[in-house]
Order: structure tokens, then sequence, then C-alpha cells
């Protein structure tokens, strides 16, 4: 049976096709994919945090409900992908207990704080880049619920990334001030929207085997360097610099040379030293503490409909 299934899998990943649910496959692909998508779902969880630390203070309405919409749709994106866990034989209850826990990572870049309104911008313009820049090769990952769930999440991010934009335009055809405030969140936002692409080539233990199953589709060096060479134009275009000496067209490469990221930086974020890590979970296990009832008497009203619906 196993060996029929193995056949099959490995058919299946040589025509390029969908591993479904029910389908057979190896242990340790069910584990990358389940190792990833709970990150990726995890990720979304807590990036709602940055930004919603400015939601009531939106500088107007048309802005907060914008940014309530943004934020709603991290939600949705982080749900679709705990489904998609789901699919894969790991519970909601599993995959939950492991961020509260703090046993599970989430991406780097939401441990960094959203200090100015410029922020916002920036976390749209730049995290949600490399975040479509890396997902949209996600939609053919050879996963089918994980592939399918990122076609509609891409479609959202982009909205998120035109919104980004358009906050940091206007900060930048402001006032003087306005334009410094935006000018500060793009210097501190550069180096770790990056790094959301994953450690260097050769650094990076997992990326040959995800490649090799069709999870991923490109490297985390090719996919950063698609992301810096859309973001030089449009840093031009905003009228604002990204903080890199180093970054310079070659013609050779036909792409932008840039200069090293700080990697022990991100070294330390990963393993919970970062800026804002502990806050981070800390607010996120404070909110599903003070979520509890509301769970609860949701479970309670479902089984007293069910008892009903059994007289
Ligand atoms: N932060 O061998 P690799 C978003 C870990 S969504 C923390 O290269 P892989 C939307 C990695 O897990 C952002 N940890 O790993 C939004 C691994 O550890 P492990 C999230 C990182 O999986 C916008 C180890 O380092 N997106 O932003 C990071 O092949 C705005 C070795 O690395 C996704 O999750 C990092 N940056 O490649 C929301 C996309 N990078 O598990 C709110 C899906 C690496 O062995 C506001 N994920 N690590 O213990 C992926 O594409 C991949 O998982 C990578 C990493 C590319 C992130």
């Amino acid at each position: 049976q196993a060996r029929v299934g193995w056949e099959r899998f490995q058919e299946i990943i040589a025509d390029d096709k969908r591993i479904e649910p029910r389908d057979w496959m190896p242990d340790d692909y069910r584990k990358t994919l389940v190792r990833q998508v709970s990150q990726h779902a995890h990720s979304e969880i807590i990036g709602m945090q940055p930004e919603g630390n400015w939601i009531s203070r939106a500088p107007s309405l048309k802005r907060k409900s914008v940014l309530m919409a943004k934020v709603q749709d991290e939600a949705g994106h982080g749900l679709y992908l705990y489904s998609a866990a789901e699919t894969l034989g790991t519970s909601r209850d599993e995959t939950y207990e492991q961020l509260y826990t703090g046993k599970a990572k989430y991406s780097s870049i939401f441990n960094y704080p959203a200090r100015t309104w410029a922020d916002v911008g920036a976390v749209g313009w730049l995290v949600d880049g490399a975040a479509i820049t890396n997902q949209v090769p996600l939609c053919r990952a050879s996963y089918g619920p994980y592939g399918r769930a990122m076609v509609r999440v891409c479609k959202e991010e982009s909205f998120h990334q035109r919104q980004g934009w358009e906050i940091l335009y206007t900060l930048s055809h402001g006032t003087q001030a306005q334009k410094q405030m935006a000018q500060d969140a793009v210097d501190r936002f550069y180096g770790p929207a990056l790094q959301m692409f994953g450690p260097p080539d050769a650094e990076s233990p997992n990326s040959q085997q995800s490649m090799a199953w069709n999870i991923k589709r490109f490297s985390n060096d090719v996919l950063r360097q698609r992301f810096v060479d859309m973001i030089v134009p449009q840093a031009e275009a905003l009228g604002l610099t990204l903080p890199d000496p180093d970054l310079k067209w070659n013609e050779e490469r036909g792409h932008y040379d840039y200069g090293e990221l700080d990697w022990d930086e991100f070294f330390s974020v990963v393993k919970g030293d970062g800026p804002l890590n502990h806050q981070r979970l800390a607010h996120y296990r404070a909110a599903r503490d003070n979520g509890a009832w509301v769970r609860e008497a949701a479970a309670a009203y479902a089984d007293k409909q069910a008892a009903a619906q059994q007289d």
C-alpha cells in the first residue's frame, strides 16, 4: 500500500500536479507543510498587532475603516491557513496551543513595533509587498488546500500593499515633518522586511527539499532579489530613499546589488530576543484567555441547539 502510495506521490510531484488531503503522502512532506502552514497562520494572527495598535489613532475616519478592514483580512488569512493545517491532520487546538506556549515560530517582522502612523504605511508597502512576493509562487504549491488559500490571500494583500504605498505617498508629499516620518519608517522597516524571505540560501535547511516537493518554487535569496528589484523604482516614485548605500543597478546581472543584511539580528529575533517578542506573545495569550468565556458560551449554545434538534 505504502509503496503504491509513494509511487503515486512521486508521479504527482513529477507531473507538477496537486496532492490533496486524502492522497497518501510521506510523513516528512506532511510535517514540513504543517510547519510552514502553521507558521504562516501564526504570522497572520500575530501580524494583526502592530497595525491593530493604530486603529484607534488613525488620522481620519476613512483611514480607520480601511485599517480595520485590513486587520480583519489578516485574521481571515490566519483562519484559512489554520483550516489548511487541519486538512493535514493537525487540530486547531494543537496549533493554537503551540503558539500559546511559545513553541511555534511566526514571522520575525512582527516583533518590531509600529511606532508612528507612517509605520502603518511601511508595513503595508514593505511587509505586505514582501509577503506577496513570497506568496504568489505559493499559489502553485503542490499541496492543494495551501495553494488555493494563497490565491485569495494574495488578492487581498495586493490591496494592502497599495494601501500602504498610498499612506507613504501622502506623507512624502506632505509637510517636511511628514516626509521625514515616512523616511524614518522606511529606514526602520527595510532591513527586517528583506529578512522576511528567510535566511540566505546557504543557511536555509528546508529550502532544497521544499523546492523538490514543489512547495516552495524559488529559494529565499531569489525571492528577496525579486523584491528588491521591485521596490527600488517604487521608492523613487515615493520620493523616499532605501537605507542601503550598497544598493545599485548591476548591468551584468540585470538586478540591483544590495548590501549584507544584519543576520545576527535576524537569528536573535527568530530565537525570541527581538524588540517585542515577549509583548506580542503576552498580548496573544491575554486575548485568548479573555476570550475563553465566549468560546465556552458558543460551545454550550451549539450543544443546546444540537440537543434541541434531537428531541
Ligand atoms: N521569521 O529553511 P528556512 C504576512 C525560520 S505573512 C521567523 O529557509 P523555510 C502577511 C524557518 O521557519 C508572513 N522564522 O525555512 C501580513 C525555519 O525554522 P524551522 C509570513 C523564519 O520554511 C502582512 C528556519 O528559519 N509568511 O506577512 C523566518 O524553507 C502584514 C530556517 O529557514 C509566510 O510564512 C522569518 N522571517 O523558508 C500580515 C510565508 N524565515 O521551521 C500582517 C510562507 C525563516 O525549521 C501584516 N512561508 N524562518 O524551525 C515560507 O515561504 C517559508 O516558510 C519561509 C522560510 C520563506 C518564511
